[in-house]
């Protein structure tokens, strides 16, 4: 199968299996728009369909809690050998029957305490995985990044960035940790990566294209020595990174920031109004940038001939030419606006006409 994996990045909390879920919701659409389905495996789909179910059945408000979602816990203790794969098969449309499985993307996720040095089993794991994946996913809980010690109640519609903004940042996202990473795995590239930026939790920030764009600029402020290692000239023609805000979640605005015992912060969400939905907004957005990646690799990857990514997404694009067009169709129109911009590497992201 022609496989291409993508790492979820983050510590415990951030968002990135409820990311993932709101991936497979996305995916069950896609064949309203292009001639190819996504499917996921049975494990996938046994595992994010649970998931879904507790997204939906959310109250009127809650408490952003660590590792809040199934996988995490049990999996912690059984090491990373036995950690589940999201799976989901690029098929080709045809009636009645599954189709021919044309392209494989697999998402890894663990339990976010893997990225910290406390865990040096779990941060070996996390290297290699790096190192092997196509793409890395990174997940960025927006309140921490932007939230001050104590938030202003009347900063909510025209939010604005503050001095002391991101009070919790480092607690809750580790950028340093995350750095420390891309930098055991990316030090020697000999192929192109996809690197994306998710903001997440991001519901309250990006109402309007101004507050989208202040976010972006928080993102680049607060992961300026990130954006700097991934952009240094040794390396910077083989990595894209993009920005992406992913509403995750949809319904759920950021409320307040309440300090429980050994001053842990904990971070309560509010819908607007009783009983609204579970309503994901964008996320089909990481799924057209990573396409577009593998389309760009396909067609313009001469340089990295020995590269294993792009012996697969030869592969995969070679067997069919409608593939290659269905893609290309689907990829293009990602969202450009709205705090969706390229920081770095354009050329690995061009499709042509
Ligand atoms: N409002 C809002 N809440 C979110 C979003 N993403 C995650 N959450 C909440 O944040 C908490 C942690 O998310 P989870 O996906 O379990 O984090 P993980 O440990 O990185 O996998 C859960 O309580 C989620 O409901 C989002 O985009 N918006
Ligand atoms: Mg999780």
């Amino acid at each position: 199968m022609n496989e291409i994996v993508t790492t979820m990045l983050g510590a415990s909390g951030v968002g990135k299996t409820t990311l993932l879920t709101s991936i497979y919701e996305e995916f069950k659409k896609i064949d309203r728009e292009v001639n190819f389905k996504f499917l996921p495996d049975s494990a996938t789909e046994e595992i994010l369909q649970k998931n879904l179910e507790e997204l939906k059945s959310m109250g009127d408000e809650i408490t952003a809690k660590e590792g809040a979602r199934g996988i995490a816990g049990t999996s912690a203790v059984a090491g990373p050998d036995s950690l589940p794969k999201f799976i989901f098969d690029l098929c080709k449309k045809s009636k009645g029957k599954k189709g021919s499985e044309l392209l494989r993307l697999t998402f890894r996720d663990y339990p976010g305490s893997y990225v910290l040095s406390s865990n040096p089993v779990g941060r070996e794991f996390l290297k290699k995985l790096l190192r092997e994946s196509a793409a890395a996913i990174v997940s960025i809980d927006s309140p921490a990044a932007i939230e001050p010690h104590q938030p202003d109640p009347s900063n909510n519609k025209n939010w604005n960035l503050r001095k002391d903004s991101g009070k919790w940042h480092e607690a809750r996202n580790h950028p340093e940790e995350i750095l420390k990473l891309f930098k055991s795995a990316y030090s020697r590239l000999d192929e192109p990566k996809l690197v994306i930026l998710a903001s997440v939790k991001c519901e309250t920030y990006v109402q309007t294209s101004e507050g989208a764009l202040k976010l972006l600029e928080c993102v680049k402020d607060k992961y300026a020595p990130l954006l700097k290692f991934l952009g240094d000239p040794s390396r910077r023609d083989k990595i894209a990174v993009v920005h992406a805000p992913i509403q995750t979640v949809g319904c759920l605005f950021f409320s307040r920031i309440y300090l429980e015992n050994f001053n842990k912060p904990r971070f309560v969400f509010r819908k607007n109004n009783s009983g609204d939905a579970y309503n994901p907004l964008d996320n089909d957005h990481l799924l057209r940038y990573l396409l577009s990646f593998l389309l760009n690799l396909h067609n313009q990857g001469q340089l990295y001939e020995r590269s294993p990514i792009l012996k697969t997404v030869r592969k995969a694009f070679n067997q069919e030419n409608i593939f290659e067009q269905a893609v290309k169709q689907f990829a293009k129109t990602r969202k450009t606006t709205d705090g969706f911009t390229v920081l770095q590497g354009r050329h690995l992201l061009n499709i042509k006409e």
